[in-house]
């Protein structure tokens, strides 16, 4: 069965510091992504950075045209706090981004777009990492009061909500490795502070639009998490099968065990192994924060709907030293296992996506039998390439998942309600810059005025929307050549 669902909501992903540039116009305040790209410019691939990106600040009626002219039903973007916010607190609100927003949203809108925004999408307010960022829990506060100006300002036009973007990755990637801004390198510590202020942000804000919005708004909220499928190397072996499961709860568990879970709280298989490892390097509590009981009740049901970005899968196997226990403190050695890729999977421009479509399909029904069978939103899933307008990888991987998809759905009964892919447009692919590509559009980002070309990707697209249905590859080459 190749036919979505009636109500299947097709859509594409943008995020604000990868697209809008104008990073310091019109009043708008400084990221960590503006501080860290200005401060150590070599630090990203090509000495690139989003100042200008793909102008989108400027050029927003045109994305909208494009997402018109490929039909799609949603167009999920992200709001850049210092926009809104330049010093990320109220008391200072940028009318000039305030205009911005309701001019994009009113754009949709008249083209029959809903808009899905996801309210943080990495870009933190300088001035917050200037008090410690997200490992400090004073920005629950700073973010509920800026989640309820944009529920106020465009909740009676935006009915699905995103809080936050991949806390796995800002919080993994942001306060641990050091390897995405603001390049706090402080594994296995700092990054689990982050995501259990993350969960408590999030959590307020989804309380908050419950109890204050909801009721006139009825609009949904939600969170988006990310998640790789991890497969176990030796598919008979039980210890390979233990070291999956293990990175399976460490990543997406880490996040939906206490949103969606019956029980709430962190996956008991993480408590206790950053506890084990954290009494063996001498410590005297873990280094994973506790929750109190109210606070698991908080958090506990905070979303409306399950969204999930996925791009790729890893195979497992355990981590042979299990570092953590002689010492080291970090969060890799919390999670004991060694991710290796198939030298057989179709590759792309970055070493971490390949392409697995199975190993989407198997998440899909992992989340549905660990957490109730959610109704799920998929918000972002996309290829990788160098930007070539005859782009036959990102094809084949948009064929291969939305076909395993579409199994999820067909003959596992999940609840997939909707595919977003990533993304609109080439766009500032963070630590690698302009060099490794995501879009069904290309820009040309030596041409001040940006242009944009669709790829041949936009035109799968534009049959999947108009047909509702899945091609088979001869149907998908005929209306590549006809072009539609
Ligand atoms: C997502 N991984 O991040 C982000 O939400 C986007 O902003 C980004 O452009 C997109 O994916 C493509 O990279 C991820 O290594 C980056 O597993 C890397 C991973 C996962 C998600």
């Amino acid at each position: 069965n190749r036919t979505f669902p009636e109500g299947f909501i097709f859509g594409c992903s943008t995020a604000a510091y990868q697209v809008e540039g104008a990073w310091n116009e019109s009043g708008k305040g400084e990221s960590i992504w503006d501080r860290a790209t200005h401060s150590d410019p070599g630090w990203v691939r090509g000495a690139d950075n989003g100042d200008v990106a793909c102008d989108s600040y400027h050029k927003y009626k045109e994305d909208v045209s494009l997402i018109k002219s490929i039909g799609f039903d949603v167009y999920r973007f992200s709001i850049s706090w210092t926009r809104l916010l330049p010093d990320g607190a109220l008391g200072n609100v940028n009318k000039a981004g305030v205009d911005y927003y309701n001019n994009l949203i009113t754009e949709l809108l008249s083209k029959g777009i809903r808009p899905v925004v996801t309210l943080y999408h990495w870009d933190l307010p300088q001035a917050l990492q200037d008090m410690g960022g997200w490992p400090n829990p004073v920005i629950v506060d700073y973010f509920v009061d800026y989640a309820d100006l944009a529920f106020r300002l465009f909740g009676d036009r935006v009915k699905m909500w995103i809080t936050l973007n991949e806390p796995l990755e800002y919080c993994g990637e942001g306060y641990g490795t050091g390897h995405n801004a603001p390049r706090v390198n402080l594994t296995g510590a700092a990054d689990y502070l982050c995501g259990h202020t993350a969960l408590l942000a999030h959590a307020r804000a989804y309380r908050l639009y419950r109890d204050k919005y909801a009721d006139e708004q009825k609009g949904r909220v939600g969170i988006t998490l990310n998640s790789e499928w991890y497969e176990p190397k030796n598919a008979t072996g039980e210890e390979d099968r233990l070291a999956a499961e293990r990175a399976q709860q460490f990543e997406l568990g880490w996040f939906a065990h206490p949103i969606f879970s019956e029980t709430g709280d962190y996956p008991p298989a993480m408590k206790e192994r950053v506890m084990v490892n954290s009494l063996a390097e001498g410590r005297s509590r873990s280094r994973l924060p506790t929750f109190t009981p109210e606070d698991v009740a908080l958090v506990k049901g905070s979303a409306d709907f399950f969204a999930l970005n996925h791009y790729s899968s890893y195979l497992a196997t355990p981590q042979p030293d299990d570092g953590g226990r002689r010492g080291v403190t970090s969060r890799d050695n919390d999670i004991g296992v060694l991710k290796t890729k198939d030298p057989k999977w179709p590759g792309s421009a970055v070493y971490w996506l390949k392409t697995v479509p199975w190993g989407f399909r198997k998440l899909l029904v992992w989340v549905r039998d660990q957490y109730g069978n959610p109704p799920l939103y998929v918000t972002e899933n996309g290829f990788a390439d160098r930007g070539e307008i005859h782009d036959t990888g990102r094809q084949e991987y948009l064929m291969g998942y939305l076909e395993e998809l579409l199994n999820a759905i067909h003959a596992d009964g999940c609840d997939v309600r909707g595919y977003m892919t990533w993304s609109l447009l080439d766009n500032f692919e963070w630590t690698d810059g302009y060099q490794v590509l995501f879009g069904m559009h290309a820009v040309n980002f030596t041409d001040p005025a940006r242009p944009r070309t669709p790829k041949e990707s936009a035109t799968l697209f534009k049959q999947l929307t108009s047909t509702r249905r899945l091609p088979t590859t001869e149907e998908k080459e005929m209306c590549l050549r006809s072009g539609i």
